[in-house]
């Protein structure tokens, strides 16, 4: 055997029935009958043993605090949470870790901007731009500030196949436009947009651009530094972490100016009844006590992410969902919304006249757990004239079995209902 192969780096290789032991509630059997098959993966994710684990040992050996209890539990709770800034800082590929604003979720990080760059920034006659697939996350703040400041909230409209339209988005930017605030990744439809050209496109114009990657974080790797957004907000619950975190990222440059949100302790430096100075980033913007153990544990499910490989997890899915749509395309009458080329993870459907919700109960029945409704995307519904739709979404423990027994699933609703 040469030296070379010796030192060759392992080649990492993705075992689906592996990475399905790291997740506990996946064994269980649903009423005590059907294994669990859990397609609601862009509702939120399972979490794996060690995020589970980290929680419960920071309960059980270091819970304190942070930034203000000057002993040991304090200083181990407070290392083990900036520890946790850092590795978002590493999977976001951001250039500073003060670029990493811990708020609840994907929302709060846009009604935080929204609420401090967009007062400062937007004024009467002034134009935000979103898309015709954005989460209510990403318009209703916007339609918010708009009210409050006078500003008009613009739409990209989109295809029938769920794709924006680019020539429409290039003459949609005007002087008058302030922000554009585009989704990475459908919730409604699966589209993953071009959003490294669409941004590319704003800041031709000097028009900064804020990211919603809800869906896409916990999919595909990131690098905001590449895709030169201003702004990026995530979720952990959907990463894999704990409820109740989320990530703000953004550049230096625009949070150093933007004023805090929310007052209080851990976002001063100074405060008398005269005056108060505030603190450094990322402090700003982080007033009272944090969400600890959801940063270390978002951490712990990060240090997971990164064992798996990302690009593995990618892979794994996007067979996934090549075989999957082969596999749907065989139900009768059902019917894909959203079958944009670029596309990944997230089946939204109908099935003939059978209202989703009906679906949703009798796979429910099966053990299989789906999202039926209008995905908090009220103008997808609308664009295509429907109430609802049946969504199954993936997730890296997810298995060819799985879709086969959610295709089996859909033929029963359709013999008892069709
Ligand atoms: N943006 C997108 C694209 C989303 O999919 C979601 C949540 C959010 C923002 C908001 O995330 P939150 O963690 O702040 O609530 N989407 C979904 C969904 O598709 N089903 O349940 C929640």
């Amino acid at each position: 055997m040469s030296t070379n192969t010796l030192t060759q780096p392992k080649k990492k290789t993705f075992d689906v029935e592996k990475v399905r032991k790291d997740f506990p509630i996946l064994s269980q059997l649903v009423r005590g009958k059907k294994p669990l098959v859990y397609l609601d993966n862009a509702n939120t994710t399972q979490k794996p043993k060690c995020v589970i684990n980290t929680l419960v040992r920071y309960y059980r050996e270091y819970n304190s605090n942070v930034h203000r209890a000057s002993h040991y539990l304090g200083s181990k709770a407070d290392h083990a949470y900036e520890k946790g800034r850092h590795k978002v800082q590493n999977f976001l590929k951001a250039r500073h870790f003060e670029e990493i604003i811990f708020v609840r979720n994907a929302t709060e990080g846009i009604n935080l901007v929204a609420q401090t760059w967009g007062r400062r920034n937007v004024d009467k006659g002034d134009e935000i731009l979103v898309s015709a697939m954005e989460h209510h996350a990403n318009i209703v703040p916007w339609q918010m500030l708009c009210e409050e400041r006078g500003a008009t909230l613009k739409v990209i409209p989109m295809s029938d196949s769920g794709e924006l339209d680019l020539e429409a988005y290039e003459k949609l930017l005007t002087p008058q436009t302030r922000l554009v605030g585009l989704v990475h990744m459908s919730n409604a439809l699966g589209t993953v947009n071009p959003i490294k050209e669409m941004i590319a496109t704003a800041h031709k114009q000097g028009i900064p651009v804020l990211i919603d990657g809800a869906q896409s974080a916990y999919h595909m790797s990131i690098d905001v530094q590449e895709l030169d957004c201003d702004f990026f907000v995530f979720s952990g619950h959907k990463l894999y972490g704990p409820t109740g975190i989320g990530i703000l990222y953004g550049k230096r440059e625009l949070l150093e100016v933007m004023p805090p949100w929310m007052g209080g302790g851990d976002m001063i430096l100074t405060v008398s009844f005269d005056k108060t100075t505030y603190n450094d980033l990322p402090f700003k913007f982080e007033a009272g006590t944090p969400h600890i153990e959801g940063v270390i544990g978002l951490g712990a499910a990060i240090d997971y992410l990164n064992g798996l490989g990302m690009e593995n997890i990618a892979k794994h899915e996007a067979e996934l969902m090549a075989y999957g749509t082969e596999a749907l395309a065989q139900v009768p009458d059902l019917k894909m919304i959203g079958t944009a080329k670029h596309k990944a993870s997230v089946f939204s459907f109908m099935l003939g006249e059978i209202h989703p919700q009906d679906v949703g109960t009798i796979l429910d029945m099966e053990g299989i757990a789906v999202r039926t409704g209008q995905h908090c995307a009220h103008p997808v519904m609308q664009h295509f004239g429907i109430s609802a739709t049946v969504r199954a979404s993936l997730a890296c423990y997810n298995t060819r079995a799985e879709i086969d027994a959610l295709v089996q699933g859909l033929h029963k609703a359709h013999r008892f209902m069709g």
